[in-house]
């Protein structure tokens, strides 16, 4: 395949970037099944391992990218059985056809608005075009778009236990070194929530932020509740606290703590909304494989950027692959400077990589992959072309 960029799969690369041409030489897609700790609990389903796909492209100069397409069941549209097909159809295109679909629509002018369905597959083969320019530059995939990329990134720790366990798991996180902690709440009475996180904030000391997550689990009288009941203890946002987010600026009226959009971004139906009417707002959680188009996350920094609002990138329990795309975007897009939401390793007891996508003091390094970096022991070989 001959790609021209700077204009596939309407991502446009950085000047420098734009006369890298690529001929794809093979295409190889893996199936991947990771156990667990323990069975991971998410929202709407308990899920016993994790399963996803891993795709090497190699060109003809001897580079490979390597990307992941991993649906999270109960927050993705796909499955993984409908992500396969997907990928597979993309890539007989780019193969034998030498064009790239993904996203491509000749009609539309500007950026992903008028682009139909992102699909996780096509976020994930537009990772492995991207990691494969990037390793035939010698850079990571967020500076063909971004810019330069920090050696490593800040991580949000994360807990995601039960009440009692927030006070010693902050504390661990603290004396291994974050500096940023993110608690999940919305799930018992929001009263005895609201004491658990003073006394974290009390265990902690003023110098952590803390970052809160309800999930949309609170109508908007719960919420203020809350929110008055934690304002005092400083909150640096919290995610999600309302089942209907058009009441957020109404909580933020009331309580005056900041809020982040997650799932919001992944349900808006009118792409073009403007952010201007939350007052409030202070940060866009960014889960690339659930926005599950590059381009579309391109523009959702950009319009974070260009309003002052934090783009916090976010994991979705993807494997080490997968981690390591989200850790060298965050290294372009935010650096040392945002603390990103990348604390989902160690719910696994294996992974895709030789060396774990681990965290060592708070921060993950943005370290770029080659075929020698992977571990395939949990993956069986779907198609070769
Ligand atoms: O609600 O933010 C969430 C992971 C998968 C699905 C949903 C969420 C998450 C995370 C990722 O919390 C970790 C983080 O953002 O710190
Ligand atoms: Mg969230």
């Amino acid at each position: 395949m001959d790609l021209h960029p700077p204009n596939f799969a309407e991502i446009t690369l950085l000047p420098e970037f734009q006369d890298s041409s690529l001929e794809l030489k093979s295409a190889r897609l893996y199936k991947f099944s990771l156990p667990f700790k323990a069975p991971l609990v998410l929202k709407h389903t308990t899920l016993h391992q994790r399963e996803g796909l891993i795709l090497i492209l190699t060109d003809v100069n001897g580079h490979a990218g390597i990307s992941e397409i991993s649906p999270l069941p109960g927050f993705s549209r796909e499955t993984l059985d409908t992500a396969v097909l997907n990928t597979t159809m993309i890539l007989e295109k780019m193969m034998s056809r030498g064009e790239f679909v993904a996203h491509c629509n000749p009609s539309s002018e500007d950026g992903w608005e008028n682009i139909a369905d992102p699909s996780v597959a096509s976020y994930g083969v537009e990772s492995a075009i991207l990691s494969l320019l990037a390793n035939s530059r010698g850079v990571n995939p967020g500076a063909l778009i971004f810019g330069e990329s920090s050696a490593k990134v800040p991580i949000n720790g994360l807990i995601r236990g039960s009440l009692s366990d927030w006070v010693p798991e902050a504390e661990r996180l603290v004396s291994k070194g974050f500096k940023t902690i993110k608690i999940k709440v919305g799930r018992i009475n929001s009263v005895l929530e609201a004491r658990g996180i003073q006394d974290v904030r009390k265990a902690v000391g003023s110098e952590i932020s803390l970052r809160l997550d309800s999930n949309r689990s609170w109508d908007l009288a719960t919420a203020i509740e809350f929110g008055q009941a934690v304002e005092p203890v400083n909150i640096e946002y919290i995610e999600e606290p309302l089942q209907n987010a058009v009441e957020l600026p109404r909580f933020f009226d009331a309580c005056g703590v900041h809020f982040a959009f997650d799932e919001t971004l992944h349900h808006i139906i009118d792409p073009t909304i403007s952010f201007d009417a939350y007052t409030g707002l202070s940060a866009l959680v960014l889960k690339p494989t659930l926005i599950a188009s590059t381009a579309r996350f391109i523009a959702l920094v950009k319009q974070a950027q260009n309003k002052g609002v934090l783009p916090v990138l976010s994991s979705s329990f993807e494997s080490d692959v997968g981690l390591t795309t989200l850790a060298q975007l965050a290294g372009s897009i935010s650096g040392e400077n945002i603390a990103v939401g990348l604390d989902t390793r160690s719910v696994f007891s294996a992974g895709t990589c030789k060396i774990p996508a681990s965290i060592q003091e708070g921060w993950m390094s943005t370290r770029s992959l080659s075929t020698q970096d992977l571990d395939l022991s949990y993956c069986e070989l779907l198609h070769e072309n």
